[in-house]
């Protein structure tokens, strides 16, 4: 009888088990995996998943099983016998929990510190989270025949909305953010780590497929939040086409570093640099925000005065009203909008004197 009874124990566990495995092997509920880490992950994942699974039928199963077995018969009246623990059984079910997190961690601390391990080679790509969008910023090699404060300048350009990375090179981003608390996180990378003011985290990740896929941004941050992944994406491509890429990122660089104000450049830096897109519509610049007023005619406004906005901010010219409007965005409200543009552009850290500049000469020419 009680051999009987160990013998069906020993066969459902083993069923249960194979069941876990069985999915815990098939499961493919991640996106592609498009980096070499991806695949360590998963296997994480569904490790995970298996073990899961086989304690979700146990427990299930057992409810099931108890409200069949031990259900009420008609015409019984009578309370269940008493009943006062089992140690043998609570021995047991603490015991086995407990040395599946210790495997657990083991494993998934042995796969953090592989992906967080130093690579020969990487390239080093930095990652500036602000309210709504990420910038990127790429490696710079100085120009022979430039002064050092134009090099400067180049350098301080070589950024982008768009992550472009070799496939099959070791890639470490150095994270910050500018205002709020951001989450880099792409997915289909199987990476995700804290944008935090004031402070530089690192992550580490190998792309492995050609593609194109979605920056996302794992922490409510604010009003745009949402739109902040939909902004930014990440393009892997093959290692000849990055290197063509960042040339010609490096050209660009180059040619803000000999003319800085241009208004090219201040169109350039609405969309590459700053998160004025999250914000505002501006048809020249393909900018579709609606938190802010439309930037669409803003030089005419201005310089027509149009509902005493220069009276209001105490200024005299459309110029020094739009400097104003992006330094100090609480002088004057446009009606109807509430006081959210961010207050640190007038920080030269945040936005240096040529970008602003070279912005404000832009939205000069939006007649
Ligand atoms: C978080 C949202 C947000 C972001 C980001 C933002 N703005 Fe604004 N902006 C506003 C709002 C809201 C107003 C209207 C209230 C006010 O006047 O301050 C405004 C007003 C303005 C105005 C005055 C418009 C007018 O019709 O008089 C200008 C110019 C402007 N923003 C430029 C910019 C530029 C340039 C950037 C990027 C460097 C930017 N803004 C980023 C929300 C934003
Ligand atoms: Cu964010």
């Amino acid at each position: 009888m009680k051999s009987n009874r160990t013998i069906t124990v020993i066969v459902i566990g083993a069923v249960l088990i194979a069941i876990g495995v069985v999915v815990g092997l098939n499961a493919r509920w991640l996106p592609v995996q498009a980096s070499a880490e991806s695949a360590s992950v998963d296997s994480l994942f569904n490790f995970m998943l298996a073990i899961a699974t086989v304690v979700f039928l146990i427990v299930e199963g057992g409810i099931i099983y108890s409200i069949v077995r031990f259900r009420r018969r008609a015409g019984d009246d009578a309370d269940g016998p008493p009943d006062h623990g089992n140690t043998a059984l609570e021995v047991t079910w603490t015991a086995i929990p407990a040395v599946i997190v210790f495997v657990l961690t083991i494993y998934s601390y042995k796969v953090f510190v592989d992906i967080q391990s130093p690579q020969d080679n990487e390239t080093v790509i930095g990652v500036t989270g602000q309210q709504f969008q990420w910038t990127f910023t790429y490696p710079y090699e100085s120009f022979a025949d430039l002064t050092p404060e134009q090099n400067e300048m180049a350098k301080a350009n070589m950024i982008s909305n768009e992550l472009h990375v070799p496939k099959g090179r070791p890639v470490r981003v150095e994270i910050q953010s500018r205002d709020v608390m951001h989450g880099f996180y792409i997915p289909e990378f199987r990476i995700k780590q804290d944008a935090i003011p004031g402070h530089i985290t690192t992550t580490r990740f190998t792309p492995s497929a050609v593609g194109e896929y979605a920056v996302v941004c794992s922490e409510l941050c604010g009003e745009g939040h949402a739109k902040m992944s939909t902004i930014n994406k990440v393009f892997v491509e093959e290692p000849d086409k990055y290197d063509a890429w960042v040339t010609d990122l490096r050209t660009k660089a180059r040619q803000a570093a000999t003319d800085p104000r241009r208004p090219e450049r201040g169109k350039q830096l609405m969309v590459q640099k700053y998160p004025c897109g999250s914000c505002h519509t501006l048809t020249d610049d393909g900018l579709t925000g609606t938190v802010g007023p439309s930037l669409n005619g803003i030089a005419t406004r201005a310089a027509n005065n149009v509902d005493n906005r220069l009276t209001n901010s105490g200024v005299k010219t459309a110029e020094e009203y739009i400097r104003t409007s992006i330094i100090n965005p609480g002088a004057y409200l446009v009606p109807g909008y509430q006081n959210l543009m961010p207050k640190n552009f007038g920080d030269p850290a945040i936005m240096p004197e040529d970008d602003r500049e070279a912005i404000v000469n832009y939205l000069l020419t939006q007649k």
